[in-house]
């Protein structure tokens, strides 16, 4: 599988829940390297965009909402298989079935507000890389 990169955000019920470091330093733990880090508020529109692949689903309104109603912070992590990895890490969407110990279950407040995204395949890890960061931000 090898070395890859993948896109992790915070999500804003996390970040103004003050459990940002927290879950840095879970990924940290778990061996991920950070490649790039960045603090955004999105607007409608680029949260609308971000998931626009979910625009048909009945969450989708209300996901955005959500994503831009605060502060999120975009992180670029690498790692030995790391898109699948930290799809373990983060476990399941919803956080009363995720697994213990994850960051969804630690950290996540309902399945909508879940604390964390993760990309979920390698061609979406570039696209969501690309979404955020580009040239030197991009170590
Ligand atoms: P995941 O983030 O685990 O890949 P997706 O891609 O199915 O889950 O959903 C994207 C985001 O949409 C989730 N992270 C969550 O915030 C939200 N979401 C998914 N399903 C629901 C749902 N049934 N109700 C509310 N929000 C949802």
């Amino acid at each position: 599988m090898g070395i890859q990169r993948t896109l992790a955000i915070i999500k804003p019920d996390a970040v103004a829940g003050g459990k940002t470091g927290k879950i840095l330093a879970h990924l940290e733990a778990a061996g991920f390297r950070l490649r790039a880090m960045s603090m955004t508020h999105l607007s409608e529109r680029e949260a609308g965009e971000f998931y626009a692949v979910h625009r048909d689903r009945p969450f989708y309104s209300s996901l955005v909402a959500f994503m831009s109603s605060g502060p999120c912070i975009p992180v670029v992590l690498e790692g030995e298989g790391a898109v699948e990895r930290l799809r373990e890490v983060i476990g399941a969407t919803d956080p009363l079935e995720a697994a213990p110990g994850t960051v969804r279950r630690l950290f996540a407040e309902s399945k909508e507000r879940n604390a964390i995204h993760a990309s979920d395949s390698e061609e979406n890890a570039r696209k969501e890389v690309e979404f955020f960061f580009r040239g030197r931000d991009l170590l």
